[in-house]
């Protein structure tokens, strides 16, 4: 299944705008609350400005992109776990996800009220948290129940179970995050099947005015001084721009408008690369005369299941990869001198793929 990143926040903080800029499909933005009354689907094209230099020296015909799915999920406010708003239904969208991208409104506009009646995106920030927390609450007392009951025949496993939760429990009293208490993978292992919301990797996008695309602003600091310490990364986007660069359709025309604005490339192209970090995922790549293609891994993947991700055969019938790392082929030019040099490597089946690999798969069904 396709990793999903979901997009959440506050009604009216500009996630379906957002949405807009980076995936294939398109949902509507209004100026009403809860615009956005079902999870919108898109799928978002990962920029790597590598697949244009492998054309360099691999001329193709066509150059294939890695991609990550992406959801835009509706506007919750307090008390969404009592099914205020659009309430309770959109906390399951959430579960389903694997990473988070929280919005927050940075910016002021007097003819677009904030339904909590001012704009202070710290006070978002807890909303949110506060909501996702209740639910886990929920989630962590129920299986400390259940495991009370195997616990009284004796089962060891269910003993260290309750004494994982309960300290999960106490963070969520606490009114903290799940994923800032550092866990290990055995205390995470308990906490596998009830998939918690505050477990997930998250990170934060202040959407700002125009003015503030590069600098930020005095909301943009409080989000960080309220974040310090906390495992989440931080981005400022201009999303408003943002959706004014997207629907240009001619690329000297953005580039110009990016230009004015003094930025190098869209703010929502960091975006996604994080995201893709936040997934924990990696790029290979498979080059030759009929496509050049970037395809999507997580970390840790060994070479028979990259080898599957593009075909299940090339997985079943593995016999070896055979390796050239990026930026071996960009300084030696090709195939035949990475060969030459001794950068062509062959690789058996527990080799563990690293970002930018060049592959080639022999295999025999
Ligand atoms: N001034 C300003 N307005 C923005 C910005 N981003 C979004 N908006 C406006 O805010 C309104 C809401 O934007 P949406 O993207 O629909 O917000 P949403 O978070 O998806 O809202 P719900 O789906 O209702 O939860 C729209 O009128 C946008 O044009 C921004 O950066 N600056
Ligand atoms: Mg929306």
């Amino acid at each position: 299944m396709a990793l999903q990143c979901g997009i959440i926040g506050i009604t009216n903080v500009g996630k379906t705008t957002l949405f807009n800029c980076i995936s294939n499909t398109k949902g509507e933005t209004t100026s009403f609350a809860f615009s956005t009354n079902k999870s919108n689907i898109g799928l978002v094209v990962v920029p790597d400005p590598r697949l244009k230099e492998l054309e360099k020296y691999q001329p193709t015909r066509r150059l294939v992109p890695a991609t990550v799915d992406i959801v835009d999920i509706p506007g919750l406010i307090r008390g969404a776990n009592q099914g205020e708003g659009v309430g309770n239904k959109f906390l399951a969208d959430i579960r389903n996800t694997d990473a988070l991208i929280h919005v927050l409104r940075c910016f002021d506009d007097t003819e677009l009220p904030h339904v909590d009646g001012s704009v202070n995106p710290v006070r978002d920030i807890e909303t949110i948290d506060l909501e996702l927390q209740i639910k886990d609450l929920e989630s962590v007392e129920k299986k400390i129940v259940r495991l009370e009951k195997i616990a009284k025949s004796g089962d060891k496993d269910a003993k260290t179970g309750i004494a994982a939760l309960s300290n999960v429990k106490g963070q969520l009293e606490n009114f903290q995050n799940v994923r800032d208490m550092g866990l290990n993978d055995s205390e995470l292992k308990h906490l596998a099947d009830i998939f918690l919301l505050t477990v997930k990797p998250i990170m934060y996008v202040c959407n700002v005015d125009d003015a503030s695309a590069i600098n930020g602003n005095d909301y943009v600091e409080k989000v960080k001084a309220a974040l310090a310490g906390k495992q989440a990364e931080i981005l400022t986007i201009a999303g408003k721009m943002e959706a004014e660069i997207a629907e240009l359709d001619d690329e000297n025309d953005r580039k110009e408008f990016l230009n004015d604005a003094g930025l190098t490339e869209p703010g929502v192209n960091k975006l996604v690369r994080s995201a893709y970090n936040l997934l924990n995922l990696q790029s290979f790549f498979t080059i030759g005369p009929e496509e050049n293609r970037a395809w999507t891994i997580k970390k840790g993947m060994t070479a028979p299941q990259a080898a599957g991700v593009i075909h299940s055969d090339l997985e079943r019938g593995f016999i070896r990869a055979e390796v050239i790392k990026y930026n071996d082929f960009i300084e030696l030019q090709s195939e035949h001198a990475c060969r030459e040099k001794g950068k062509l490597f062959v690789e058996g089946k527990n080799y563990i793929i690293e970002d930018g690999d060049i592959l080639h798969i022999r295999f025999n069904v």
